[in-house]
């Protein structure tokens, strides 16, 4: 993509409603812009982001054996009175009446449908287990929503739920979606720790949030010193689904960490010295809750000896435009984003530093060939800007890769190759440049 065509809105200063340093930089670098208080429109860069996040977030869940379905963002709220929730729910659900007089409602999160579409469906205990997910918008009106799109009203949520005959095969369930989390946090960079949380609205009684520690995380944190030297990213690696799990799941929630929610200073089993109190964004929180839904929706099967038996269930979300700024929150400087390569919105920012000379112009447009035709997703910055005005905007999008050319290295026969992340700056020939950018 060519920057002269490129709609990239940048900020050049600090918009003053932004509290937090990614809600900055996501309207500093045009990625998000708001329509209405926790309500965004996603800008091309920012949408980039947005779906490679919900790419990771759905190789995970496929590899898990979960199997991916679209609900609609509208529900009735006829559903929502059967299992009790309409009225507990409160003023966080945006209810809307349709033409008929029907009661409907935005979804804030889909146990009743998916149970509706499970007992339509299903019948029979070699039906299961089944576990469905669908990657959709939903609306919270959230009292103070803040932090872009950190604390949204609307935001995009993968949400799983898991039907299994009993409460054993329904923890073995909850264990996959606890590994796929695992996995799923690990390829964008991020060390997301499994606490013991409360389960809310949801329900039930075995929930885990995954947190990202961050000073300006929401919750306030409880967990053991040992977790800040765990490598938790190896860990999922190579595990098989079908494998027990619980051996693996018993050992990642050994070491003490829970929200503030379940912390209890006299009950804790940590010396104060090993206690880390920390602050953290919540990106995935997965529950277990047996047959809250299933009862009351009468989402039965017919067991081995033709006896009626209501579904295990559990339910199991991530935030994935929450993701975006939790990612940035975890990976920035003082100059702009960092991005991990696996999520990034381009691998490469191509940079001609001089867009009068017919030369650099030659040079840089070939590179862009090469690297498109390679398949790198490349963003050439071929504006008549001063040099600093170009690097400050590479820095701020936070690209892996910087491509520099210009006359005097163009002389040497070299161009600059810098990494956003080391601020490592390489002088090589284009050839050399470009057998790094495409990994041949
Ligand atoms: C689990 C899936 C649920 O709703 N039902 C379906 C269960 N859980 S949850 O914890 O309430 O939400 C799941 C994840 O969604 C993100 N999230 C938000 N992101 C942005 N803005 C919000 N207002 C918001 N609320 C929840 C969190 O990452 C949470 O873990």
């Amino acid at each position: 993509m060519r920057l002269s065509a490129y709609f990239l809105p940048l900020l050049k200063e600090n918009p003053s409603e932004a509290q937090i340093v990614s809600h900055r930089l996501m309207l500093r670098a045009g990625m998000i812009r708001q329509s209405s208080a926790g309500i965004y429109s996603w800008l091309p860069l920012g949408f980039r982001v947005l779906k490679k996040v919900e790419q990771i977030v759905r190789e995970e869940q496929d590899r898990s054996g979960a199997q991916e379905v679209l609900m609609p963002t509208i529900q009735p709220a006829d559903l929502w009175r059967e299992s009790g929730r309409y009225d507990d729910y409160g003023k966080e659900m945006l209810r809307i009446r349709d033409r008929h007089e029907r009661d409907m409602l935005y979804g804030p999160t889909n146990e009743e449908q998916i149970t509706d579409i499970f007992r339509g469906a299903l019948k029979s205990y070699r039906d299961l287990p089944k576990n469905l997910y669908h990657i959709q918008w939903k609306f919270r009106d959230e009292v103070r929503p803040r932090f872009g799109v950190m604390r949204g009203r609307e935001f995009l949520m993968k949400d799983a739920y898991s039907f299994d005959l009993d409460a054993k095969g329904a923890k073995h369930s909850y264990n996959k979606m606890f590994v796929a989390y695992l996995r799923t946090f690990a390829r964008m960079g991020l060390k997301a720790i499994p606490m013991r949380a409360e389960t809310g609205p949801i329900g039930g009684d075995l929930s885990h949030e995954f947190i990202i520690l961050a000073e300006t995380g929401e919750s306030a944190v409880y967990c053991d010193k040992a977790w800040l030297e765990t490598d938790i990213l190896k860990a999922a690696d190579g595990l098989d689904f079908d494998s027990d799990l619980e051996p693996f799941f018993r050992q990642w929630t050994s070491l003490y960490a829970a929200t503030d929610d379940m912390h209890d200073p006299a009950k804790c089993p940590l010396p104060a010295e090993q206690l880390v109190t920390a602050r953290g964004i919540e990106v995935g929180h997965i529950f277990f809750f047996g047959t809250k839904y299933s009862k009351p929706m009468n989402a039965v099967v017919a067991g081995p000896k033709g006896e009626s038996v209501p579904v295990e269930m559990g339910s199991y979300g991530i935030g994935v435009s929450r993701l975006v700024g939790a990612i940035i929150e975890a990976s920035h400087d003082e100059r702009g984003i960092i991005w991990p390569e696996a999520v990034a919105p381009f691998r490469v920012g191509l940079v001609n530093l001089r867009a009068g000379d017919a030369a650099c112009v030659a040079a840089a447009d070939a590179l862009y060939t090469r690297l498109r035709s390679a398949g790198v997703e490349t963003l050439y910055d071929d504006r008549d800007e001063s040099p600093g005005g170009k690097f400050a905007t590479m820095d701020l999008i936070g690209l892996p890769w910087q491509l520099v050319i210009g006359p005097r290295g163009l002389a040497a026969g070299t161009v600059e190759l810098k990494s956003r992340r080391t601020g490592e700056r390489q002088e090589v020939s284009s050839e050399a440049a470009l057998a790094k950018l495409t990994g041949e």
